[in-house]
């Protein structure tokens, strides 16, 4: 089971995977990080890691090419994250596009070792269509789905409000995932980074056993302390 320690101990890169048979073999809970291109994923997977080196972060949107697989922690509290590459890259072959597009769903669809997916959503744009393609073509996921929402120093205080609950609104129509839940951070400024590794902890140690939740009806939880469960 995943710990705080499992953050601060580095990481190992097992794979950069272009196609299927490239995959790692599934040694521990895989914790994956979806989002559009340049929506602040890599910041955010160096930042739960207070690292700068594990996921490349780039000024050139559509860099990350292949599924990045990093194990963190060790022993039984080892966990493996899971890098997709981001989708929405206008500049990228249309081909290349729709070979990345299917792997990632292949691994969604067939990968037992997921535990939780995570989408990862820039707060200046909300749910994008692009958004709402990928979860849509996902289709049913025997994970939870934690909507990860970064850069909120981009916006506003004022502007903050209410955008979680806008955001676990379009998810709700869309998501069709044991929970959906949601926490708002931002990498540059390291808000909310203790509170999404908490909810990493606590929503990747309970899909066995979870809570089904009736479709379109995901419940709503917040991690506030370093103690929540679920
Ligand atoms: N203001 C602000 N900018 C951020 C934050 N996270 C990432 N960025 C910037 O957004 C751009 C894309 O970030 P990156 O992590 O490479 O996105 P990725 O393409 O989704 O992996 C970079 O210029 C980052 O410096 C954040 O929390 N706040
Ligand atoms: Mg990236």
């Amino acid at each position: 089971m995943l710990s705080h320690k499992a953050f601060a101990q580095g990481f190992k890169l097992l794979a950069s995977a272009a196609e299927i048979n490239q995959f790692p073999r599934e040694q521990a809970g895989e914790i994956a990080f979806a989002g559009r291109s340049n929506c602040g994923k890599s910041s955010l997977i160096n930042a739960l890691l207070n690292t700068r080196s594990c996921s490349r972060t780039s000024q050139s949107p559509g860099r990350t090419q292949t599924i990045n697989f990093f194990a963190i922690g060790r022993g039984l509290e080892q966990v493996v994250l899971v890098d997709f590459p981001g989708y929405g890259y206008a500049r990228a072959p249309h081909s290349l596009m729709r070979a990345w597009q299917a792997l990632v769903l292949r691994y969604c669809h067939e990968r037992k070792a997921l535990v939780l997916l995570c989408l990862v959503i820039d707060a200046r744009r909300g749910i994008t269509p692009q958004d709402r393609t990928f979860v849509k073509k996902i289709g049913q996921l025997r994970c939870h789905l934690l909507a990860i929402i970064t850069k909120i120093d981009c916006l506003p205080s004022s502007h903050r409000e209410g955008l979680a609950t806008q955001i676990h609104a379009d998810l709700a129509q869309i998501a069709n995932a044991k929970t959906t839940s949601y926490v708002e951070t931002s990498a540059r400024k390291h808000w909310g980074i203790l509170e999404a590794r908490n909810a990493l902890i606590a929503l990747s140690a309970t899909k066995l056993g979870a809570k089904v939740v009736a479709k379109n009806t995901p419940k709503r939880k917040s991690f506030a302390t370093q103690n929540d469960s679920l």
